[in-house]
């Protein structure tokens, strides 16, 4: 953890580096809010990241999109951490609400992927993902990455904030668990391209996650949207019986991120009310679903954990969608490496 947090992870990049939280204890004590902001996947993975330091660091925290904070005017308080997150590190719309609330005398971590990039030099301090230089449009490995290192950063501020030990010991464990169980599910490809040439017929698809599942959910979705160009929509399950419940029909297949045990039987009643309107399920569990028409069964870590692993699945689900439609994958319509307009 320490190594990661204090940006010794890679001397190579000495001089680029964003150079560690720069978080002394006494500031990390008294922060009151943790506010995330990011576009696209990197602001799904800072809601990722915002439940996770409300669980093991009980502060107060929220993700919100870059793109819509800098056109409102934001309250900035002095005793909240901020914290943009960028693959490309050089988004207009994050790097505008970097340097937004830097004017406003704001702190601002990064936790970013390109080394030396924009909002990278303009942060305070942060971490690198370090989820490779490849050129790929579509985030999916610093998607996880990112995960990975908020669930770094909530533990390291659990810890200064004297939170419980055995916390942290069990979620060190299971990061450590973590790539041979990510090596599990890719042996799942075969399996999951199957189900995928099914929903490339979809003109819609849904998305439904419950707590650590919902950001989960609006990933899902939005990779299938940036390669397939399928139309899908992400809810909250528990929201569902409000109102969307309407657009499950025979033609619309829902995919339900339903990892949590102890949540199984609500997690269950959301199931039960998709397939009581016909509509085909794949769920993406820690055990075959009874309610579902298929499960991409992904291995169990500890809870918090389980956004890093379950994004997975689902991200080859949209590729082999879009492999099945012939869509150029590396390069997607209306989409660039970075948006910096
Ligand atoms: C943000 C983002 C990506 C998306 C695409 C367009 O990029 O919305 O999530 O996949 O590349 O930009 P970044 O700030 O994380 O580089």
């Amino acid at each position: 953890v320490d190594r990661v947090l204090r940006g010794r992870i890679d001397d190579r990049f000495a001089t680029v580096r964003l150079g560690g939280l720069n978080l002394d204890a006494r500031e990390a004590r008294t922060m009151r809010r943790v506010k995330i902001l990011g576009c696209g996947s990197a602001y799904h993975a800072g809601q990722i990241g915002a439940q996770m330091i409300e669980e093991l660091a009980r502060i107060p925290a929220d993700a919100e999109p870059a793109s819509e904070f800098r056109y409102r005017n934001p309250v900035v308080e002095p005793d909240t951490l901020y914290i943009a997150v960028s693959q490309s590190g050089e988004t207009y719309d994050t790097l505008a609400a970097v340097q937004e609330l830097k004017r406003k005398g704001a702190r601002v971590l990064g936790v970013v992927n390109v080394v030396g990039s924009a909002i990278a030099r303009e942060t305070d301090g942060g971490v690198y993902v370090h989820a490779g230089p490849e050129v790929c449009v579509v985030s999916t490995k610093c998607f996880t990455n990112t995960a990975v290192a908020f669930a770094l950063l909530a533990l390291h501020l659990g810890r200064i904030r004297d939170l419980s030990v055995a916390d942290g010991k069990r979620i060190i464990e299971g990061l450590r668990k973590l790539p041979g169980q990510i090596a599990e599910i890719m042996e799942q490809e075969d399996h999951i391209a199957t189900l995928a040439k099914e929903f490339a017929d979809a003109k819609s698809m849904m998305f439904v996650g419950r707590v650590r599942g919902y950001p989960v959910a609006r990933e899902a979705s939005l990779k299938l949207k940036e390669i397939s160009y399928i139309h899908a929509e992400a809810y909250p399950a528990s929201e569902l019986k409000h109102g969307p419940l309407a657009l499950i029909e025979p033609a619309t297949p829902t995919v339900a991120i339903v990892p949590r045990d102890d949540l199984l039987e609500k997690n269950r009643a959301t199931l039960e009310e998709i397939k009581a309107r016909s509509g085909r399920i794949l769920a993406v569990a820690h055990e075959p679903q009874e309610k579902a028409d298929d499960t991409i069964v992904v291995p169990r870590n500890e809870p918090e954990l389980d956004p890093v692993l379950m994004g997975i699945p689902l991200q080859l689900l949209a590729y082999h969608t879009a492999l099945a439609l012939g869509r150029d994958i590396d390069k997607p319509r209306n989409l660039a490496k970075s948006v910096t307009v």
